[in-house]
């Protein structure tokens, strides 16, 4: 894979900008502008670590769905789901990056293959434990990167980190991501998310540096 940086060096990403869709791929391993490499796995978020309860949980798939039904999988049957890795970054808008983890787990375009969205979907909102939320654009969802991790580097998470299932959007910016994730809403138009709502940017592309929502422009994002 051509890289034109050496990881963890900040070079001229901002002149290689491909657009919202962009090759994210030929940047792996590169740190997006204003971002600091770190070393080991913090813990960040908001609230209490949720306690797993293995016969309540379920990963349910609602909203603009295609037959207009709703998708369960309780965790032996998500369990099930075909595996796959990812090898990717995670951006922290407070920024830290962690470069290079390996995320295993259900590719987000595998539940959206068994549980397909109707056709006038255009975002989707993540849903987890205590009611944390985070909206995406269906494509950043679709993207082939985008996985709901259930290991990292070979391990189940642990639940600081999201057991059992957390989403990786490695083209965004981590908060974009939730931990203990436990459904998946199709909608027809944008909504905001928990920090989308309080003053994080609607979109929130580390190359961009789409930060705050100050920092949107018009079109993209529901009205505050
Ligand atoms: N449920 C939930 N998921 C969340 C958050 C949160 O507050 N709640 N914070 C996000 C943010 S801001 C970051 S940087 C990453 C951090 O993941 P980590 O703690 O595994 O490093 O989780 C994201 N997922
Ligand atoms: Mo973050």
């Amino acid at each position: 894979m051509p890289r034109t940086g050496r990881p963890g060096v900040l070079s001229s990403v901002s002149v290689c900008d491909h657009g919202p869709m962009g090759q994210l791929e030929s940047r792996a391993g590169m740190l997006p502008p204003g971002q600091r490499l770190q070393k080991g796995w913090p813990v960040t978020h908001y609230g209490p670590v949720p306690r797993f309860k293995p016969e309540r949980w379920e990963f349910r798939v609602f909203g603009a769905t295609a037959d207009g039904g709703k998708r369960c999988w309780n965790h032996e049957e998500f369990s099930a789901l075909p595996y796959e890795t990812v090898v990717a970054d995670l951006h922290c808008v407070t920024k830290f990056s962690m470069l290079g983890a390996e995320w295993g787990g259900v590719p987000a375009k595998t539940i959206a293959r068994l549980a397909p969205p109707a056709e006038d979907v255009t975002h989707v909102m993540v849903w987890a434990e205590y009611g944390f939320s985070s909206n995406l654009r269906l494509g950043d969802f679709l993207a082939d990167d985008t996985i709901f991790a259930t290991h990292k580097d070979g391990e189940p998470l642990t639940a600081e980190h999201g057991f059992p299932v957390r989403l990786v959007v490695p083209r965004l910016y981590a908060w974009k991501g939730p931990k203990w994730v436990r459904g998946v809403e199709y909608m027809t138009a944008d909504r905001r998310g928990f920090w989308e709502e309080r003053g994080y940017h609607n979109i929130g592309d580390p190359w961009r540096e789409q930060r705050y929502s100050y920092q949107e422009d018009p079109g993209e994002g529901p009205e505050l």
